[in-house]
């Protein structure tokens, strides 16, 4: 924190720069951020730096703060973003009751995580009256954490999926959530690159449970095991951990999670590792492959972790069966195709223990609402950030073209929106032109020409190839600019992204694209005698999460399409789908930006590295927000709503909704700077927050008055 004595920072917005350049918004940014003032506004939008350290700006008192509607008088914060949110979501400030959402964006460690966490504590303390539940919202997300995110190059924490948060009131109290995921990066489970880690959760168990334990889930030494091998780290991690596991069973005990459902949860993660340390070799006497040798124990412990039959599960991995006209085919595999039938069983396992635990959320937090009363929501959007690593796949360019996404309907918002509505109304306005990645999306989502749809094609060619992917990719989008195909014999491509160029690796784009679920490994698993696996590849769960083996149970809405079918649907379409559902949702609700910047790569408390900061400052288009904040009205209402809102300044009844009543209103308050155009009004990001004062000032009065009134008849009353 900042002493007393200090010198006084720049100006916490950023739109108050008299000045206005690349380097002045950087010496600002710097500035501020070396005296620990990681947060500054841009009018309405908050930048966030990553301080690398624990700072003192959290806690409670903090919190009581910025509890109020209008924070201008304090220091920009995460927790205004919220406060605004939540009371915007209330009505308060004009407009009337609105769904709005919180949307945060920046690349990989940027600080997106954390910074949903502060907004989701700081919410939770401004609502009222539903502890338990408030509490329960609070407590998924180290359970989210564990089985979601991972260790990256880029990010210690990093999140290998996307959320959606949405919040549900009723007036002022939570009444439920609902949280939406979005790609979980199943490759991750048997594949990490230098420098990288599985999924938290696995390292978290081995330093978690005491040896009997370990015992009963079948798990010896961690240096074992091939999925996470090599990847342990000091003493000192391992206390971590050992405190993360309690942490993740304390949040599964306070969410609602049965022991039984945790103790078949923690067998099949244990079933995964087994699985991953089977391998093959040649069996000489017929050219089909086997479990080598020494591998067969793990074999062995595997099927027991998953409560199915051995030989079942050794047919999943050495062979495929496909029923033609009723006849049964069986087609032994290649040594890789029975590596790669491991490794998919191993992904499948785990994708569905995650999709199910946040099915089984959404369930607990959902079990109070009423589906009769209206509600009201705030939705928070966290990301995986834009990534570029040294290799990138399949996942990467799902993960950029979410980011893509979010840029897009930041420049939608900011700069398109807005413009047009000055065009419109015919206000004198000089053009500020921005990054435009519409060129970028049409080349990734196009139809029929796009590389989803392009991939979807081959997908669905038994005989395509990553190879006749790539060529026909080379062949579509010939002299694009955002497209380059690779140099040489490379099999793969890059594209020139809104935040850079990243060139991506084709192998295995097909198969994980087509993510497709042989019959027999479902019909393995639902076999099993683990209730929870059988579950997960069967959907038969009821209401409240429990197995209801021999009744006819209660499909969870949408829980078929999730856990049930072999998937007819790519896994591109798909994610392509649900951020379309998503991008729909996010456009009816009134948005929040907070734009996450990372000081420096070597995550270093008080080192900013000009270069960094400045290129996301750039493909941010930070600059250009700064100056449609300063220049531009970022609130335009409707004479209608602004008269109907504002209306009650007049002190007087039956005030029409027209835009002499709004000029009568204006000239009262002696507001100034705003413009009046042919339907509507135009405000400076400020002036709602000086509007809500003048009505707060007419209530503290309106009080007054009622108090010497009551007082008057008091004494009125005591004298006779
Ligand atoms: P991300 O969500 O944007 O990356 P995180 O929120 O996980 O990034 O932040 C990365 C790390 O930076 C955290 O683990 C913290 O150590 C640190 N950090 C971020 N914000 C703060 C803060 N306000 N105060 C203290 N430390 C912070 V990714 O999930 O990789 O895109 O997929
Ligand atoms: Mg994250």
């Amino acid at each position: 924190m900042v002493s007393l004595g200090q010198r006084r920072p720049p100006p916490g917005d950023l739109a108050a720069l008299a000045e206005l350049d690349e380097a002045a918004l950087l010496a600002g940014l710097r500035e501020r951020f070396l005296q620990q003032h990681i947060y500054t506004d841009i009018g309405d939008i908050l930048v966030a730096m990553n301080p690398f350290q624990p700072l003192p700006l959290y806690g409670r008192e903090v919190s009581e703060r910025y509890r109020r509607f209008q924070t201008d008088a304090l220091p920009p914060h995460i927790f205004a973003v919220a406060s605004r949110a939540y009371h915007a979501m209330l009505g308060r400030g004009g407009g009337g009751p609105r769904n709005q959402c919180i949307l945060i964006s920046g690349e990989s460690g940027a600080g997106k995580t954390e910074s949903t966490k502060f907004l989701l504590q700081h919410i939770m303390n401004l609502c009222k009256g539903n502890l338990q539940l408030e509490q329960r919202i609070l407590q998924v997300n180290p359970l989210l954490e564990a089985f979601g995110n991972a260790q990256t190059v880029m990010n210690d924490n990093s999140s290998r999926f996307g959320k959606y948060i949405q919040l549900r009131f009723q007036k002022n109290t939570v009444q439920g959530a609902k949280l939406s995921e979005y790609l979980l990066e199943k490759s991750r489970v048997v594949q990490q690159d230098t420098g990288e880690r599985n999924f938290h959760i696995f390292y978290y168990m081995f330093a978690g449970l005491s040896s009997e334990q370990k015992e009963i889930y079948g798990l010896l030494d961690p240096s074992l095991y091939r999925y996470i091998s090599g990847r342990f780290g000091t003493q000192e991690v391992a206390e971590q951990w050992k405190h993360k596991y309690q942490e993740v069973c304390n949040a599964l005990d306070m969410v609602g999670f049965q022991e039984q459902e945790q103790v078949d949860m923690q067998a099949i993660l244990a079933g995964v590792l087994s699985l991953g340390n089977v391998t093959f070799e040649p069996e000489e006497s017929n050219g089909s492959v086997k479990v080598s040798e020494a591998s067969r124990g793990w074999l062995k412990a595997a099927a027991g972790q998953f409560g199915v039959q051995e030989d079942e599960l050794l047919k999943c991995l050495i062979c495929t069966t496909s029923v033609t006209r009723g006849e049964q085919i069986q087609r032994f595999h290649t040594q890789q195709q029975a590596e790669d039938a491991r490794d998919s069983i191993a992904k499948v396992a785990y994708g569905r223990v995650f999709g199910w635990i946040v099915c089984k959320i959404n369930e607990l937090l959902a079990e109070n609402v009423d589906p009769e009363v209206e509600l009201r929501e705030i939705g928070i959007l966290d990301i995986f950030g834009f990534e570029n690593f040294a290799v990138n796949r399949f996942e990467q360019l799902c993960i950029n073209l979410a980011n893509e996404q979010l840029q897009h309907f930041f420049n939608h918002h900011i700069f398109q929106l807005e413009q047009a509505a000055y065009k419109e109304e015919g206000l004198p306005w000089e053009t500020i032109t921005f990054n435009n990645n519409e060129p970028i999306l049409n080349l990734l989502l196009a139809k029929p020409i796009g590389l989803l749809s392009l991939l979807d094609e081959q997908s669905a060619f038994p005989q395509a190839t990553d190879k006749t992917f790539v060529d026909k990719l080379n062949s579509s989008f010939k002299g694009n600019l955002h497209f380059q195909p690779a140099r040489g014999r490379v099999l793969g491509f890059s594209i020139i992204h809104y935040a850079g160029k990243v060139q991506y690796a084709a192998r295995g784009f097909l198969e994980k694209n087509r993510d497709t679920l042989p019959a027999n490994v479902r019909g393995l698993f639902i076999s099993s005698i683990t209730p929870l696996l059988s579950v997960l590849f069967t959907a038969t769960i009821s209401r409240t999460g429990t197995l209801m083996p021999h009744m006819k149970a209660k499909v969870i809405p949408g829980a078929d399409e999730k856990f049930n079918s072999t998937r007819k649907q790519s896994a591109g379409a798909q994610f392509r789908h649900s951020l379309m559902v998503l991008m729909e949702r996010m456009y009816s609700a009134n948005p929040h930006f907070v734009r996450c910047i990372k000081p420096n790569i070597q995550k270093e408390p008080g080192v900013l590295d000009d270069q960094v900061v400045l290129l996301q400052l750039r493909y941010n288009g930070l600059l250009e927000t700064i100056r449609i904040r300063r220049d531009g009205f970022s609130w335009r209402p409707s004479f209608e709503e602004f008269a109907e809102r504002y209306g009650i300044l007049l002190v007087k009844p039956g005030v029409p909704l027209t835009k002499e009543s709004c000029l009568e209103i204006l000239q009262s308050t002696g507001l100034k700077g705003w413009i009046c155009g042919k339907s509507r009004l135009f405000f400076k990001y400020w002036h709602q927050e000086q509007l809500a004062k003048c009505v707060e000032q007419l209530e503290r009065a309106a009080v007054v008055i009622q108090k010497v009134f009551r007082g008057f008849r008091c004494k009125k009353s005591f004298l006779k």
